[in-house]
This record gives structure tokens, sequence and C-alpha cells, in this order.
């Protein structure tokens, strides 16, 4: 049998025979994975993903996995969606490519902005009224760097440049992207961020917050931060503060109620621009539209990808608010910047697919109003496991902490990665559920059904029994 079976030529109905062993040979011979050790994965051999159906995907082996993460944060729909499959075949034979440079455009690409714009809530005074497309979330936010610069610079204040962030946020992998976002072991290889782009301490409660200290206290105490940075830096040369509305990467870090409203505070005083960096939290995944609605802000700036194909094909962009778009349409000249995707009509297609099968199956309310509250109650229900300190939804997002002694809110040690062991027993067991430190996270399809729900929990417990025997006979309990 050969490494390589042809592509397929019809869907697969059945699974077909793979050469697993040949096909991880190739892998660690030539393919360099994202944030990946390519030694150590050589030694483990990858896991093959072969095909996909509704929330599950197989392996090469033939062996079934609940994928509770959504492919990463993007397959809201499930796999297998035909009508998805169908715009990209039709468009492809219809316009598969054409630039949106030199004075052309193309009908998807029209059709889904303005779509983009009528799904974001108006209110007096703010609405989106155009979009910047481009393939991923990491260059929607090299985009957003370069538009808040050119905004200000246009308005007189070309001083107006640094952004603020927050550590452990993640806003990509470019160099603009890595430096937004706040993850440590990123700025350490290549000398980032690059100048320009600070950052606070994130809301995460368990790890930043003074004991004794609320959450609702905790929350305002965070936000103040950005005002302290703005204070030090001197107002006239703040750009913009960006955020993830719950941030994901970072570990499903759900923010205190406060938190939000009083960042737009601050952002309203300072004037500043706001961008709610919502590629994973955007199209349903908090049960609305648009992640800000539920937090109590009003961004400048969206950022948005993943899950606007359900990750069928890659598409990103930034949505502009008036408070911009006025300004750089009326006085800002030409923008010199632009991606040969930008505006891709086979994947504005895909996104149309994608927004119509939504708003068709209702899913939105689906999630907000059925699903995800019956997650929120079946996840928090976690928490009498003996592993388990802390167990939290937000829409279709959720994470718990294994913690070594949950009455005393004692973690364990670092270097024992017991996050490590229980994605093991996952892997091990049919589930994708990630690993960020000692914190399991799970963002589920859209698509779940309450059963498919029932079967998740089922199968994080058992996961969750097999790393405290697991610990337990490591002699770390
Ligand atoms: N912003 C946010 C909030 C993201 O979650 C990006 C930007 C970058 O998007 P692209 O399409 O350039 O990857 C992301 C991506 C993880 C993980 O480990 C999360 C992402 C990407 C890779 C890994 O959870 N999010």
């Amino acid at each position: 049998m050969s490494a390589f079976p042809t592509a397929p030529t019809t869907p697969a109905a059945e699974q077909r025979r793979y050469d697993t062993a040949s096909l991880q040979a190739l892998d660690s011979a030539h393919y360099l994975h994202p944030f990946t050790d390519t030694q150590a994965l050589a030694r483990r051999g990858a896991r093959v993903i072969t095909r996909g159906e509704g929330i599950y995907v197989w392996d090469s082996e033939g062996r079934k996995i609940l994928d509770a993460m959504s492919g990463l944060w993007c397959v809201n729909l499930g796999y297998g969606q035909a009508s998805l499959a169908q715009a990209a075949y039709l468009q492809m034979m219809e316009l598969p490519y054409y630039n949106s440079f030199f004075n052309t455009t193309n009908v998807p690409a029209v059709r889904l902005a303005t779509k983009l714009c009528e799904l974001a809530p108006k209110s007096p005074g703010h609405e989106f009224t155009h979009v910047f497309f481009s393939s991923s979330g990491s260059e929607s936010n090299d985009t957003n760097i370069r538009m808040v610069r050119h905004y200000w610079a246009t308005r007189g204040q070309p001083q107006r440049k640094v952004i603020i962030s927050r550590r452990n946020g993640y806003h990509g992998s470019t160099i603009g992207g890595a430096s937004l976002g706040g993850m440590s072991a990123m700025h350490e290889q290549g000398d980032l961020p690059i100048p320009g782009i600070v950052h606070i301490d994130q809301p995460y409660h368990l790890e930043n917050g003074l004991p004794g200290e609320s959450e609702h206290d905790f929350g305002l105490r965070m936000a103040r931060q950005l005002e302290a940075k703005i204070l030090e830096i001197g107002a006239d040369r703040v750009a913009a503060f960006i955020g993830e509305p719950v941030q994901g990467a970072g570990g499903v870090i759900i923010p205190p109620a406060s938190y939000w409203p009083e960042i737009q505070r601050i952002v309203d005083q300072y004037g500043l621009l706001l961008i709610s960096d919502e590629v994973i939290c955007a199209f349903g995944r908090l049960g609305s539209w648009f992640a800000y609605e539920r937090m109590g802000y009003r961004p400048d700036l969206i950022t948005f990808a993943k899950g606007v194909t359900s990750g069928y094909v890659p598409l990103g962009g930034v949505m502009v608010s008036r408070r911009v778009s006025d300004v750089l349409i009326e006085q800002g000249g030409e923008f010199n910047h632009g991606y040969t995707y930008s505006g891709h009509p086979v994947a504005c297609q895909v996104a149309l697919a994608t927004l119509e099968w939504m708003e068709r199956e209702q899913l939105v309310p689906r999630v907000r109003d059925e699903t995800a509250p019956y997650l929120a109650t079946q996840f928090a229900a976690l928490q009498d496991h003996p592993l388990v300190g802390e167990a939290r939804s937000f829409g279709m997002t959720a994470g718990l902490v294994l913690m070594k002694d949950k009455a005393n809110r004692q973690m364990f040690d670092a270097d024992l990665a017991v996050g490590m062991v229980c994605r093991g027993h996952c892997f091990d067991n049919g589930l994708v559920m990630r690993a960020v430190g000692d914190r399991m996270i799970i963002a589920p399809p859209l698509v779940i059904t309450r059963a498919q729900i029932d079967e998740l929990i089922g199968l994080i417990r058992r996961c969750l029994d097999l790393t405290l025997a697991d610990v337990r006979a490591r002699g770390w309990l």
C-alpha cells in the first residue's frame, strides 16, 4: 500500500485504509508543524486525522474522536456540511479568483461585507460600515496595527502609535500578531514585541486576584491597569487597546462582568480606539453574532476569522466602525495595505453559505438559549470531581482547573505538567480537550446537541478519573 491513497474522488462514506507508520515517517521527514518540537513529535508520531462528520473526526487507524475543540476553535458547524462544499465548488467554477486591487471587486466579497455590517448591532452613534478582508486572524491584526496608526496620522496625531494589549492574550503568530499577543514563549523567539506595543495584566482571578478580593473588585482593578498604563505613556501617544472578549488560547479566561464596562469607560475618557479581537468569540461562540454584545462595550474595530467560514477555507478580516471609516475614507487617501487574497471570492462565498446556514437553522439563539446554558450546568457539575478546583463556561467555551488540593486552592507543581497527563488520557479515550498549563479547555462545535453534551461530559469525567488514578500512582497526590 502506498503511503498516499489517491485524493478523494467521492465523499468518504467509510474508513479508507492508510499506512499510518509510513505517513508518520514522511510527516517527520518533511513537514514542519506549527508550535511543535519536531524532534519530540518524530519520536511519538503524529496522529493522522483523515475525515470528519458532525462533531467527530476519525484518525488513520479508524479511531473515532469527539472534537471538543472544533478543530482549532473554528469548525463551528461541524464536519461534512455539504452546503459549504457546494458553495466553494460552484464559486470555483464561476470565478475562482480575482483581486480587489486596481478598481475591481467581486460579487461574493461585496455581499459578505454588506452582510457582516448588517449583522453587527447598531446603536445611536455606533455602527459598522466597512470590512477589510484578509485570510487569517494574524493578518487581520497586522491590518489593525497599520489601520489605527494610519487613522491617527490622518487625524494629525502621528505620535499616537502605542497599542496596549494584555499578557497571556493571543492575537496571532505574525510579527505583528505575536507582538500584540502577550505570550512570553513567543516573545522570547525573535526579539518581540516590536516597538510601540505594551502589555498589562490579564483579568484572571485565580492567578492575579488578591486574597479575599471579590471578582467584581478584581475586574475593576485589572481594567484600571489600562488607565495607569495610559497615564504612564501619555494619553497623546496611545493609539488603541486590543483584547479578546474571552481569552481563548490563554486558557478560556472569562473576565469578571465588571471588567469590560470599565475598559470602555477608560477608552472613552482618553479617546483611544478599542479593538475587539473576536477571532474565536464571534459568530455564535458566545451565544451572539458578535461577542462584544454580551460584554458591555462598543469596539471601533473587530478582528474576525475562523468561524466566519466554519474553518472550511481560510478567511479573516477587520470590521470598521463609522468613527474610523469616516476618517479613513474622507481624509485618509490611499491606504497602502492589502493582501493577494483580500476578498477571495471562494472564501467569501463559503462565509456567506456559513452565515446563511446559521440563520436558517437559528443556530445563534439555539446556542444562547438552549445548548450553552445546558453546557454551563453540566460543565459546572464537574466541580465535584476531586481534581477540579474550578469549572466555568461562557457560551460554547469552557475551562476547568486541575488542582492538587482544591480545598486550599493549591495547584500542582507546574513541572509535573498534570494538564498534559490529562490531555494524554483524553487523546487515548477519543476526546480532543486542550491543556493550557493545568487548565483543561473545550470549545465544541456550535451544532453540538444536548445528548452529545452528555456524551462529552461523560468522556471528560472518565478522563478526569483516569488522570486522578494516574497522578496517585505517580505519587503526586
Ligand atoms: N486572534 C485570536 C483571538 C486568536 O484566537 C488569532 C488571532 C490568529 O488567527 P490565525 O488565523 O492567524 O491563526 C487567533 C488564533 C491555541 C491556538 O493554541 C489559538 C489560535 C491559533 C493557534 C492556536 O488555542 N487562535
